[in-house]
């Protein structure tokens, strides 16, 4: 109780600090958004009006402590095992958690670098790979959660197997030393490992990556992820996506092989091999969540009047823009997720790179509606996907190949799965002794929050802790 009382005093100063650094970074962007105006506080609460949906702004006002909140979250903690994009739309992984004795909530993350693992980045089969630099296993890496307020370590361990330095580079508001840039901390060596400290803060949306240059080619091999700093107070209940948009360019990937020749039309499939000889400048595949056209092959099953929150980020590299567009609907959009009410009431998001922010919608009427890049080329290349929306209580109509977000949001036990090898892969990037340990993210389980078999190592973690 004592320490329980002691986290909530800590957290409400940080949070009654908050308004001045919210001011400065509202935006403009799409329709603005009046955050006193009726509309807004009434929301949900009338899911069938077309008119402009309401956004339920109630918030909890009983104190939580810190396992309560992350249960609301839908954290986990299991925060090792690699994701696929079925479990990444709504995996959290929280961190190992301690209190410490005076009160502060100590959470710790393990990012373990590795190259070389070969990733599916395609759904066709034979789909395309790439031999990936990964954070935990997977593009991307993976969703870490924290509250404001709280001190986190993210000790991030180089693989002895690595050919390159790598490092950790957060946005939010820490200091120098842990920035990723300059010192030990900017420059962590294969076999070599580096623990950064600081204050999560203030409460965002924040992408993580990886700075070492060339930056984009770091970033383009899939040394990047998210973390959500959440403020003191939960935002309003609603069920939660994280959706990572990302891109992949080959020719970059081709060059540790051949500096010359990008990929030859015999090694790409279908309408990604015409789109890599004409332009070398940009992406041939982009994606939500890693694969291409994932959700389009599997939609993710939605209900009319449930809120839902994506939170989101562009990672794309060499594109300077990307974009996200919902049918049949519009959303309210809070910049980098740094306030809790939104500054924009669109159907279009236009995202510069490392730009993300919060999504919040429902849906009044059922379909099958098409999300994606409203940058027809970058959709064609793979950054598509569908809600298949439903009334409470009815299937979906494409729910039997789909993903359904009310199993997922608040998840059970992970089931494991024994995955594959999907040989047949072409892959992209360094060469490749075997093609045996092709990633697990071709496999997909439908309505389940399933985790897949790691990409193999040779290594073993130094960390007990995560183990
Ligand atoms: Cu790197």
């Amino acid at each position: 109780m004592f320490v329980s009382a002691v986290f909530l005093i800590v957290t409400s100063v940080l949070y009654v600090t908050q308004p001045s650094m919210l001011l400065a970074s509202a935006s403009a962007q799409g329709n603005t958004v009046d955050n006193n105006n009726d509309n807004y506080s009434r929301q949900m609460s009338s899911p069938g009006a077309v008119t402009k949906p309401p956004i339920n702004t109630n918030t909890v006002s009983v104190p939580l402590t810190a396992a309560a909140y992350d249960r609301i979250k839908g954290c986990s903690s299991d925060q090792h095992t690699p994701t696929n994009p079925v479990t990444y739309l709504t995996h959290f992984s929280c961190g190992h958690v301690n209190i410490l004795s005076n009160g502060t909530v100590l959470r710790k993350f393990l990012l373990h670098i590795q190259e070389n693992v070969p990733v599916t980045v395609t759904p066709d089969n034979p789909s395309v790979g790439v031999n990936a630099w990964v954070f935990n296993g997977t593009i991307p890496g993976p969703t870490m959660r924290v509250t404001q307020g709280d001190h986190v370590q993210i000790t991030v361990w180089n693989d002895p197997a690595a050919k390159h330095a790598h490092s950790l580079h957060m946005h939010s508001i820490h200091s120098g030393d842990m920035d990723g840039m300059m010192g030990p901390a900017g420059n962590i060596p294969p076999g070599g490992k580096y623990t950064y400290n600081f204050v999560a803060q203030p409460y965002g949306i924040y992408p993580y990556h990886c700075h070492m240059q060339p930056v984009e080619s770091h970033i383009n091999h899939g040394l990047y992820g998210m973390i959500i700093i959440d403020p003191s107070k939960p935002r309003p209940q609603a069920k939660e996506m994280v959706m990572m948009l990302n891109g992949y360019n080959l020719v970059d990937f081709k060059k540790e092989m051949d500096p010359v020749a990008p990929p030859t039309v015999a090694q790409l499939q279908k309408n990604f091999s015409d789109a890599t000889q004409q332009d070398q400048g940009d992406n041939q595949i982009y994606s939500v969540n890693g694969v291409a056209f994932y959700y389009r092959d599997n939609p993710i099953h939605l209900v009319t009047g449930q809120k839902y929150r994506i939170y989101l980020a562009n990672m794309v590299e060499f594109d300077p823009e990307n974009s996200f567009h919902m049918h049949g609907n519009m959303f309210y959009y809070v910049p980098s997720g740094s306030q809790l009410k939104p500054s924009m009431y669109n159907d279009i998001l236009l995202l510069g790179q490392g730009d993300r922010g919060v999504i919040e919608f429902n849906y009044t009427f059922p379909g099958v509606f098409m999300f994606h890049a409203h940058i027809n080329r970058i959709t064609d290349r793979g950054w598509l996907g569908f809600f298949d929306v439903t009334r409470p209580r009815e299937m979906g109509t494409m729910s039997s190949m789909g993903k359904d977000i009310e199993s997922l949001v608040f998840p059970t036990a992970p089931e494991p799965v024994t995955t594959s090898p999907t040989p047949t892969s072409l892959i992209i990037g360094q060469q490749v002794s075997s093609p045996k340990t092709e990633a697990a993210l071709t496999t997909t389980k439908e309505n389940n929050n399933t985790t897949t078999a790691s990409s193999s190592s040779s290594s073993s973690s130094p960390f007990p802790f995560l183990q």
